[in-house]
């Protein structure tokens, strides 16, 4: 009976940890996220600061998927079935216009902030 109740103290214990590790990760990620649509970008401008990261989501099915490409080249993320993710982090300031591939005229922007001065 002893052992029983020391070691669900053990697992109660692990279990606090696992949390707070897991709340940490949470507050230290740079990260946004934006989902693809066959007509938007949601949202169809976003910002993170430089060495974040940026998820990209599929929420539409497309025949053959659907992909983003920087209009200047710098990222171009795979092909995304429905549901599919892709993330690309950002290490330079700077303002990003990107497109979806299989749409072209559905444009979105990433503002990449330079980090405040510490
Ligand atoms: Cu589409």
């Amino acid at each position: 009976m002893r052992l029983h109740m020391s070691f669900s103290r053990v697992l109660a214990a692990l279990g606090a940890a696992v949390c707070v590790c897991a709340l940490a990760a949470l507050a230290a990620a740079d990260d946004a996220m934006v989902t693809i649509h066959h007509g938007r970008l949601d949202p169809a401008s976003v910002t993170v600061p430089v060495g974040g990261t940026l998820h990209f989501t599929n929420g539409d099915a497309m025949p053959g998927g659907h992909s983003v490409a920087a209009d200047d080249g710098s990222f171009t993320s795979p092909s995304l079935g429905k549901g599919d993710s892709w993330k690309h982090s950002f290490e330079k300031a700077g303002r990003y216009a990107y497109h979806i591939v299989q749409h072209p005229d559905v444009k979105g922007v990433v503002v990449v902030e330079a980090a405040p001065a510490k």
